[in-house]
């Protein structure tokens, strides 16, 4: 046991290149590319799994201010985030994430059993239709978005006293509804977003995911700079 232990720590870490904008879009034929928004909540949750799974890939850096044409002729929606792997071009976070987990099996992210990930994937879409469904206004018209914001903070708030009793959203073990939420429990300060006091065990919630290897390798520069 000890000895295995002291292997996975030695062992050498993925190649996990980022490719800047220069370079782009060429990405790497042998491995995934994912084509990420360097500020982008969506593609935070991709460069998640990837760096929780610590297998090979690519990142290829997008600037949304500057977005190239290229993203339209991979995503007929022109949106990141895009993963090319090989022949197969896929868009949308949570099917990009599915994938993954199914093409690289650990860590699991999503339930093994059938009843639980039809319960996990209903919740990843109350997600969309609840919280990611105002990303759009609170980032490009913050100023006028005081009812999402509010919107937000009352769903969060919800979810709160569900935390004094499980580590994470599906029990004890990390998974994808945690990946899929955290971009925005990072962006809070970011949106101008205040919980109440009583939300007190969903932030030590998101504190949890924070620390985790995966999460911090996983953020962008200007990503890391969005919370103090
Ligand atoms: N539902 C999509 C949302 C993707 C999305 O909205 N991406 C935005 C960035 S937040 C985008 O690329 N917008 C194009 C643009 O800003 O030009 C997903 O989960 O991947």
């Amino acid at each position: 046991m000890h000895s295995l232990a002291v292997a996975e720590q030695d062992a050498p870490r993925a190649t996990r290149r980022v490719v800047r904008d220069s370079e782009y879009p060429w990405g790497n034929t042998t491995m995934m590319n994912l084509y990420s928004g360097t500020t982008d909540p969506f593609s935070h949750r991709c460069r998640i799994v990837l760096f929780e799974k610590g297998m090979d890939f690519q990142v290829i850096d997008v600037d949304l201010f500057n977005k190239p044409e290229d993203i339209a002729v991979i995503n007929p929606y022109n949106r990141v985030p895009v993963l090319v792997d090989r022949d197969l071009v896929l868009y949308e976070s949570n099917i990009i994430n599915e994938y993954i987990d199914e093409r690289f099996p650990h860590p699991q992210l999503m339930p093994p059993d059938p009843i639980m990930r039809a319960r996990a994937r209903q919740l990843l879409h109350t997600f969309e239709l609840e919280l990611f469904s105002h990303i759009d206004v609170l980032e490009k018209n913050p100023k006028g978005a005081d009812k999402e914001r509010a919107h937000v903070r009352d769903q969060l708030t919800q979810l709160a006293p569900m935390f004094t009793k499980q580590k994470f959203l599906l029990g004890d073990e990390f998974s994808m509804l945690d990946v899929a939420i955290a971009p925005l429990l990072w962006r809070l300060d970011h949106y101008g977003i205040e919980l109440p006091r009583s939300a007190a065990p969903l932030m030590k919630y998101a504190e949890r995911i924070f620390s985790r290897q995966g999460f911090i390798d996983a953020m962008t520069p200007s990503e890391k700079v969005m919370r103090r």
